[in-house]
């Protein structure tokens, strides 16, 4: 019998290190949503790749952050944290040549548990000399034994084979927990669908509101040839409805256009889309709300 090898990879990191640019690449296909501000990620979000005899079971997780002060931050660092235990493998990833406080308190994390784990340093296309890095290794070599340091872009697609190469010799002998289709997905459900829509409003919005938003998918169906789906943007406080919606509801025009573009290059099938805003005041202190969204926890398929 031939040998397998399985094993769940957890991607941990600061907010904003591209962690979910990471997952993307990997998979050669969008699974996770990005953008230029912090804490995008909401969920861990899964991902599964098989190369022959390996199979890696991937994790994006929300950027951990310390100064945790609501609710929703800290709901997200318990589930940034809590998947490093579970983990075969950790990738720590920092950015450029640079280990910052944020960087460090993830790292003191890594070394708490013990985790078998990887260094990866992203972003490198902005180090104009890798010699950098060296210093950089060093000090966090005297700390803790990582497997591997690895430097990679994973936005430009440069070093992923050899982090691959890693990751595969870290691999535990296990039998594959997924069968192969299982990366196929065809219609895409609720959960990527909403996901999709926050990222147009992170990257169009300011900066504080796009934490102050959630998304729900309220109907979604196959009509003839043509996807139709209506969604409900919900934010915390009237003057924010506003600002979603924009000036004679531009923004609003706006996000639903993208999200749908992007949706139709996907499938390759004509979409409509409907977009509602509604007000629900103080949802992002209230522990027990973002539970029953499947904030934090491990989302399931709709
Ligand atoms: N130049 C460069 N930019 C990158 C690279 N990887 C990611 N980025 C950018 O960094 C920003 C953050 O990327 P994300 O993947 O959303 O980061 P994240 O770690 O998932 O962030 P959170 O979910 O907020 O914790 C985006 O604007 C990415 O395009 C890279 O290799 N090089
Ligand atoms: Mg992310």
């Amino acid at each position: 019998m031939k040998k397998t090898f399985c094993g769940y990879i957890s991607i941990v990191g600061k907010p904003n290190v591209g962690k979910s640019t990471l997952i993307n690449t990997i998979l050669d296909k969008k699974i996770s949503i990005t953008s230029r501000k912090s804490q995008t990620t909401r969920n861990n979000i899964l991902g599964v790749k098989t190369d022959e005899a390996h199979q890696m079971i991937f994790l994006d997780t929300p950027g951990i952050h310390m100064q945790a002060k609501k609710t929703l931050n800290k709901v997200l660092n318990h589930s940034a944290l809590s998947v490093i235990e579970d983990s075969d493998l950790v990738l720590f990833l920092i950015q450029r040549a640079s280990l910052q406080e944020q960087d460090r308190e993830v790292l003191q994390k890594i070394i708490d548990t013990k985790a078998n784990a990887i260094c990866v340093f992203n972003k490198v296309d902005q180090v104009q000399n890798k010699n950098e890095l060296l210093p950089i290794i060093q000090e966090i070599d005297a700390q803790y034994s990582f497997l591997d340091y690895v430097p990679i872009s994973a936005l430009k697609n440069e070093g992923i084979d050899d982090l691959l190469g890693c990751i595969k010799q870290a691999l535990p002998e296990n039998n594959h927990l997924y069968p192969a289709e299982a990366e196929e997905k065809e219609m895409p459900d609720n959960f990527f669908i909403s996901e999709l829509v926050r990222e147009k409003i992170i990257r169009s919005l300011g900066d504080e509101l796009p934490h102050e938003t959630y998304v729900v998918v309220e109907t979604k169906a196959m009509e003839e040839k043509m996807l139709s789906i209506g969604v409900i943007i919900y934010v915390a406080r009237d003057s924010q409805k506003s600002i979603v919606i924009g000036h004679q509801g531009s923004n609003l025009k706006r996000i639903g256009q993208q999200t749908r573009l992007e949706l139709e290059k996907m499938l390759n099938k004509k979409v409509m889309l409907k977009t509602f805003v509604k007000v629900n005041k103080n949802w992002n202190n209230d522990a027990q709300y973002l539970s029953s969204l499947g904030v934090g926890s491990n989302h399931d398929s709709s």
